[in-house]
């Protein structure tokens, strides 16, 4: 058994920092770059990664801990030790880069705020972006204030989010929003303009305690006699934890009103909340300070579905937000899952579902919901093929590598892919990752439920190696001993049901991949031959395809040119 120490990396100037937040427990299966822990300093928060993939042997931190660098964090069951335990269906493709440098993840918080004053207008100020590091291009996740609002210096005015951290942009001034400049999408970078506030001695005044306020000529110089040239001033207005807590210490927030002040949650749980449309104002935290973490954003979820909640902002109901596009869609406005005593009408067991069953089911019903999905069915015709399977596989009966109709299908879809790449893609933002490589993972029937290990490059392999690598791989589903690696980078994915039955299906997308293939049992079929009907093998085709980022022309097109690739394989060489 290989054990590794996960330590605290180094996370900057930051020394003793408190642990606030437990991500994981000691059974946990844990992949490399996952979230362990979240501390804290006086004006940042940040998770602490796991260095390897594995399973969580013991922790060495407890809440309230304080650790630095270096301190050890937790101690894994190396992944390859590990692999009895069943990885995630959809691990990403970073599970499988274990030597990625440990890069404490850093919400670190804008530590200065910078102001345009123009004392020609009375107190009328620019806020813009102060320095957010080394952060460009961030996207704005939350606009907390709106037009009219008075706020407070300080005050967080609108959440920006890069792929690592998310930050609260503070007011550096106190005063009442007279325009806005961003909205929610937009990009940001250091010294944008981010909202013009009609600055006024009373909002000054405002102010409570001792705030570091730079009070602006225009209010404070009473003795001003003209207009004062603009200026340009550092203002130092650390957005310190203390204020995230007092704002989640705010009253409950009225939904009819914009959101004032942020809850207290590290940035993947408002990732995760945001995800399923949860509105973090109205979740109750159970973490240190009242702190939101996942579990509450799961246990609200669950609350609302079977009616327990009712919430008070249409935004919670369960919602199609565009699954890459991050584009919220129309809430779905579902009525409560009906609640049934079934023991009423005779006899039953309970029995908890399996972890990969939970899993998958989950990501299952946030792929059926969040992507415009359409299945295209089609028969062709693989009756040469499999007269060529059956005797390749008489000729090779020594060689103990049986030749699947599934491995063909492999190598058809890669030609396929090939010549229709937005297949092959996936959606990020407004934009496709056209990828060139060819991983094409296939679904595995195991008895602890839908397992998809992944064949790397299929279009550099042939048709007994990609056969030898899928007979390994499902015997290692079905064995419950796939690693998270075997089981990511997938870039297609086809269902076979061929050796089961059944005549067409509409399976579900695994995202982020953008289209699936479903095959099902082949029978002899009478086909028309112009001139009479002949008995051909027919394969029946489903594919599912994310209407975002595929027509319906380009969808049948794919399938007609997949037909025509079993039906003669010759023509992968054309
Ligand atoms: N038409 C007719 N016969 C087919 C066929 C098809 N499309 N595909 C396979 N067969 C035959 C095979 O030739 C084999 O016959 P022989 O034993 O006589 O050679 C038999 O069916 C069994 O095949 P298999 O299913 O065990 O093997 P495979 O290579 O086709 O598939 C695997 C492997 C792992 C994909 C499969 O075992 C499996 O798990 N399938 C289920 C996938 C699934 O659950 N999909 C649903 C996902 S959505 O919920």
């Amino acid at each position: 058994m290989s054990l590794i120490e996960v330590k605290v990396p180094d996370i900057g100037d930051f020394d003793e920092v408190a642990v606030i937040e437990l991500l994981v427990k000691p059974g946990d299966s844990v992949s490399a770059e996952q979230s362990l822990i979240t501390v804290e300093s006086d004006k940042a928060s940040m998770e602490i990664p796991s260095s390897a993939a594995g399973i969580v042997k013991e922790l060495k931190v407890a809440l309230g801990d304080k650790v630095k660098q270096g301190s050890l964090v937790l101690i894994l069951e190396a992944a390859d030790a590990a692999q009895a335990v069943a990885a995630p269906v959809t691990a990403t493709p970073e599970i499988a880069q274990e030597s990625k440098p440990n890069q404490a993840v850093a919400h670190v918080v804008p530590e200065q705020a910078a102001i345009n004053i123009d004392s020609s207008s009375v107190g009328s100020i620019e806020v813009h972006v102060p320095d957010i590091g080394d952060f460009k291009d961030v996207t704005v996740i939350e606009v907390m204030v709106k037009v009219g609002d008075a706020v407070r210096l300080e005050q967080s005015l609108m959440t920006v989010e890069s792929d690592k951290a998310s930050m609260e942009i503070p007011s550096s001034a106190a005063g009442v929003i007279k325009e806005l400049k961003v909205k929610l999408g937009d990009k940001v970078n250091i010294g944008d303009l981010l909202a013009v506030l009609e600055g006024s001695a009373a909002a000054a005044a405002a102010v409570p305690g001792s705030a570091p306020v730079l009070v602006t000529p225009a209010a404070s110089s009473s003795t001003s006699n003209g207009p004062v040239a603009q200026v340009e001033q550092a203002l130092v207005a650390p957005v310190s934890i203390a204020s995230v807590a007092a704002a989640a210490a705010m009253p409950a927030h009225n939904p009819s009103t914009a959101t004032v002040g942020l809850p207290h949650a590290s940035p993947s749980v408002r990732k995760f909340a945001r995800e399923l449309g949860v509105p973090l104002g109205e979740v109750k935290g159970s973490g240190l300070k009242g702190r939101i973490t996942d579990h509450d954003v799961q246990a609200f979820t669950r609350s609302v579905m079977s009616g327990a909640v009712q919430t008070l902002s249409a935004q919670a109901q369960p919602k199609a937000a565009a699954a890459a596009g991050g584009n919220d869609g129309a809430g779905l406005g579902l009525i409560p899952w009906p609640k049934v005593d079934f023991a009423k009408f005779g006899p039953v067991e309970r029995k908890e579902m399996s972890r990969i069953k939970k899993i998958s089911g989950a990501n299952l019903l946030r792929n059926a919901i969040m992507i415009p999905a359409v299945t295209n069915h089609d028969d062709c015709d693989i009756t040469d093929l499999e007269a060529f399977r059956v005797s390749t596989n008489k000729e090779n009966e020594k060689s103990g590598v049986k030749v699947t109709m599934l491995a063909f299908l492999i190598k058809a879809c890669v030609a396929a892919l090939k010549k229709y790449p937005e297949f092959n893609s996936s959606l990020d933002g407004d934009a496709l990752i056209y990828k060139q490589y060819y991983h094409i993972g296939f679904a595995a029937d195991t008895p602890n439920g839908l397992m998809v290990p992944v064949i790397k490059d299929a279009d550099k392999k042939g048709i007994f190696q990609i056969s030898a690598e899928m007979s390994e791989l499902a015997k290692k589903a079905r064995d419950g001993k796939l690693s998270p690696a075997e089981m990511s980078g997938a870039s297609f994915t086809i269902s076979s049901l061929g050796g089961i039955g059944g005549r067409y299906f509409t399976p579900i997308i695994n995202a982020p991949e953008v289209s699936i293939l479903g095959v099902c049992r082949s029978t002899i079929e009478p086909v028309w031959d112009g001139k009479a009907f002949q008995p051909r093998l027919m394969l029946p085709l489903s594919l599912t395809w994310d209407h975002r980022v595929i027509d319906g022309a380009a969808a049948a097109r794919f399938n007609v040119y997949l037909g025509q690739i079993l039906g003669d394989l010759r023509r992968v060489l054309l």
